[in-house]
């Protein structure tokens, strides 16, 4: 194998996203490369900058492509561009071609199905230059025969993930200026499956890295690039007990590690008064909840009957209890989903009062079971995707929906002008919420001083000095 091999990765990230939360996926790809071929030059564009500027800069042997659905049409058109302009072959991965190899755009030479580690490597193993060789022998891959799509058998996941190095932060360019923060997978999968997820269909089973694995690499976060919060982006990080209470063990034989603090994902239905517990004891100030929805039928639907509205409550009223930021996300626009059904989430949140709140237009993703009810009541093509199922994810204050909507095939069946108001009301519910956490404190301090008589003291005192 030629061990100056260059490869050039391109995501489907701009900074903003990239500095929320860097592309993990090809950080980890990137440090296994370079552990296994010592001479590799990897490199990677963002969506931001010139791409085919900077390939004719670097002059890679291979493009690596990594993309969600939400950008593969745009990936897609990129691919076309930089085959008419370069020979280099494109290895196309990430979730949607994972689970729509069938998309397989022309452009690309093959795509990597699922975990992307050990394909890459025997990808590479198989390169002679130009192209690769043995391809019909190696596991987990798409690719075409004389214009035929040749789907491989699937590769088994890593059984030890310890195996797989810490991922190469200094190529994903993150900016460490957000509070010095990191972000952080401990897991690959989730044991549940709700309708708006693809993860157990991209992961098939769960797999966690040991305690010893994430202490140590909390520690180089720390030593390295002096972060002083980790956002823990696992599906489910709590999953298991036992290996939360082994990482506060660790971690308290690490004096740097006392003073991090940490954000995690939890599911309401399993967040008990001893998770809260080793959740406080391990450092984490705020949890996200993925509540979805505040009526129980739509609940019922978008988790398959597995959470009631009184766990969510009770959920939450634990997180409060702890002293812990409480961040809930839910979904509107599902199908058979109905405007009374909307106003009692509207409702449902209002109620909950939560830190802060994100509301998302229902997407039927690839892999997703709602991408499956989305064809059966007609509102997606069968195996295709099309930019006109995806909307937005987050409500922003200056939002125009009217204009967002345009072109775009919603899951719901609710009337377009009937949902366009729900839309504009979310928002106004979000900006409510959202407002932020400094300034909910001085409305309390504020209330307390009204309510208390303190506000005499206190200007009194003011008009003194
Ligand atoms: C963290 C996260 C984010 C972060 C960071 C994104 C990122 N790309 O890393 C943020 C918040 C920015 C984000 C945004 C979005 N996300 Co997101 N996100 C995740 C999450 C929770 C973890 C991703 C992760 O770090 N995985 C761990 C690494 C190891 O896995 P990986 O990235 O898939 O990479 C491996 C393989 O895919 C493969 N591989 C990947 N790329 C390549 C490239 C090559 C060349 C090769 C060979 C292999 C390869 O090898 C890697 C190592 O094994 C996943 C759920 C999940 N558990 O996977 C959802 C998930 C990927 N996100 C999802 C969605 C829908 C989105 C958004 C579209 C939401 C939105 N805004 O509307 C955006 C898309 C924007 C974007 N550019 O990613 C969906 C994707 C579904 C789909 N069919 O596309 C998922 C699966 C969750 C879900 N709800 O179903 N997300
Ligand atoms: S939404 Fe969360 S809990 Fe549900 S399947 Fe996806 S990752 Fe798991």
């Amino acid at each position: 194998m030629n061990e100056n091999l260059k490869i050039h990765f391109i995501v489907d990230m701009d900074e903003q996203s990239s500095n929320f939360a860097p592309h993990l996926g090809v950080g980890y790809l990137s440090a296994f490369l370079k552990q296994k071929i010592p001479g590799i030059k990897i490199s990677l564009s963002l969506m931001s900058d010139d791409l085919l500027k900077d390939i004719n800069t670097i002059n890679p042997d291979i493009v690596g492509f990594s993309c969600t659905s939400r950008y593969f049409l745009q990936f897609s058109s990129l691919a076309q561009e930089i085959s008419a302009q370069f020979s280099i072959p494109i290895i196309w991965g990430g979730v949607h071609i994972s689970i729509a190899p069938h998309e397989l755009p022309v452009a690309a030479s093959i795509g990597v199905l699922g975990e992307g580690e050990l394909t890459v490597f025997e990808l590479l193993e198989n390169f002679n230059g130009s192209g690769f060789e043995n391809i019909h022998s190696i596991q987990g891959i798409v690719f075409r025969n004389v214009g035929k799509l040749i789907v491989n058998e699937k590769r088994p996941y890593i059984e030890n993930l310890d195996h797989v190095p810490k991922p190469d932060l200094d190529l994903l360019r993150v900016a460490w200026n957000r509070r010095n923060r990191a972000v952080m997978t401990t897991s690959r999968g989730c044991p549940y499956k709700c309708r708006v997820c693809a993860s157990s269909t991209f992961w098939d089973r769960t797999r966690l890295f040991s305690a010893e694995y994430v202490v140590s690499e909390m520690r180089s976060l720390v030593e390295k690039y002096d972060v002083r919060e980790i956002l823990l982006f696992d599906d489910f990080f709590a999953i298991n007990k036992q290996r939360v209470a082994k990482i506060i063990e660790l971690k308290r034989t690490v004096p740097n590690l006392a003073k991090i603090r940490f954000e995690c994902l939890s599911r309401v239905d399993s967040f008990s008064e001893e998770m809260a517990q080793l959740l406080k004891e391990l450092g984490v100030y705020r949890i996200s909840f993925g509540i979805e929805s505040g009526c129980q039928k739509t609940l019922d639907y978008l988790k398959n009957k597995k959470v009631k509205l009184s766990q969510v409550v009770d959920a939450v009223s634990l997180a409060k209890r702890y002293g812990f930021q409480c961040v809930g996300s839910f979904v509107i626009g599902s199908p058979y989903e109905t405007e009374v059904d909307i106003r009692e989430t509207f409702d449902f949140i209002n109620r909950l009062k939560l830190t802060s709140a994100q509301i998302t237009i229902a997407t039927p993703f690839p892999g997703t079971e709602m991408w499956e009810d989305g064809k059966k009541i007609g509102k997606v093509r069968d195996n295709q995707w099309s930019d006109e199922y995806y909307v937005l994810f987050g409500f922003d204050a200056d939002l125009n929906f009217r204009e967002l909507l345009k072109g775009k095939s919603l899951l719901t069946q609710i009337e377009p002008e009937i949902f366009l108001s729900l839309l504009e009301e979310a928002k106004n519910i979000l900006l409510k919420v959202n407002i932020s956490y400094k300034q909910k404190l001085r409305k309390i301090v504020r209330n307390l001083i009204i309510n208390t008589g303190m506000g005499f003291v206190l200007s009194s005192k003011k008009h003194s000095t």
